[in-house]
């Protein structure tokens, strides 16, 4: 166990040891994962956290679970490059958006509180895939039991507004509920003593085509100025949805490299997808562990490079190179 584990780790794991469902064991340990710092020290750790959180999500997929007060409990897989969920206030288009993005068939409708259930789909973002959630909106009934701990276990968080009613105000709103369940979000710095997990986000101003919405996109921008990033788009028109797509990428931090052998061309339809950071020792290993054992050198073609240029194993890759693997 390494030294200078906060106290609320301590508690939380006293938590896990008592739980009896499946549901408060993952609250416990899906707070004893944030909590932890992040250093090669506790690798291990958190490697085996995650792999009891995985294991007792498998068991809720089995069976729905039955939360403390008789609420159903979902769980959503991550599947492709990364996991982004929609989270906001009723009415303001994420089943429009997960819709016009992923032709997922999540209902679309006037009325608040459409959506009931997580409903994924997958974006295609030029050669990959990336899973995008639709949930309920935050203040739907009967979601506080099961709704955090999907954002908790999220790779993004896209924050939706409506740019033709309040959308500042929106945008405080969704903020300071996701600090009520001590989820804290990069650049924005609201009651940061009590957050236990930092979630990458950004906030989606949907509805750019509705009356008022410049003005709603001014208030917005000067509001969150230099902290979180906005982007405006209409999920009804069609506006927009391209730069997100980029921006989703971008924002989950990872990179696609071409993988080869001597003598072969690349597959460039099939890209490994790696965290940004990754070594070309990284890149050998996803292909098979024994290549990374047995990797010798590595050549890269990309940017930052030259063409064919031989490097060591812990070279750091960039998104689009192409590397010759030598065992
Ligand atoms: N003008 C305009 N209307 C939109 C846009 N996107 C969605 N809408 C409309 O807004 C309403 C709500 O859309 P939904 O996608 O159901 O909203 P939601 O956020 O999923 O709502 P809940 O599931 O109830 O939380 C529908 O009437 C949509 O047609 C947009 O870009 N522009
Ligand atoms: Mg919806």
């Amino acid at each position: 166990m390494p030294a200078n584990l906060p106290p609320q780790y301590y508690e939380a794991e006293r938590r896990y040891r008592q739980a009896k469902t499946p549901q408060e064991k993952i609250e416990a340990l899906e707070e004893m994962f944030s909590i932890m710092p992040k250093h090669k020290g506790t690798d291990r750790l958190r490697a085996e956290l995650r792999t009891k959180i995985a294991r007792f999500y498998e068991e809720a997929e089995k069976r729905p679970m039955v939360g403390r007060k008789g609420s159903l409990l979902y769980y959503v897989k991550k599947e492709g490059a990364g996991q982004a969920v929609l989270v906001g206030p009723p009415n303001t288009g994420k089943s429009q958006l997960v819709t016009a993005l992923t032709g997922a068939a999540s209902p679309v409708a006037d009325y608040l509180f459409t959506t009931r259930l997580p409903i994924p789909g997958m974006m295609e973002f030029e050669n990959i895939q990336i899973q995008l959630v639709d949930l309920p909106a935050i203040t739907a009934p009967g979601v506080t039991s099961w709704l955090p701990n999907i954002i908790r276990n999220a790779d993004l968080l896209l924050l939706v507004v409506d740019l033709g009613g309040e959308p500042a105000a929106q945008a405080e709103t969704v903020l300071d509920w996701l600090a009520g369940f001590r989820i804290g979000v990069a650049g924005d710095s609201r009651r940061a003593e009590e957050v236990t997990v930092q979630k990458k986000a950004g906030i989606v101003a949907n509805k750019v085509d509705a009356p008022g919405a410049a003005e709603g996109l001014r208030a917005l921008e000067s509001r969150h100025q230099g902290g979180l990033p906005t982007i405006a788009v209409s999920a009804l028109r069609g506006q927009g949805l391209e730069e997100l797509r980029r921006d989703v990428f971008r924002a989950l931090d990872i990179i696609r490299v071409y993988t080869k052998v001597p003598g072969q061309k690349p597959d460039l339809r099939d890209p490994v997808v790696l965290k940004r950071g990754s070594t070309a020792l990284d890149a050998a290993e996803s292909v098979h562990k024994d290549f990374g054992r047995n990797l010798k050198y590595a050549q890269v073609w990309g940017s930052g490079k030259f063409a064919g240029q031989r490097v060591k194993r812990d070279c750091v890759l960039q998104d689009g190179d192409v590397i010759e693997l030598h065992i």
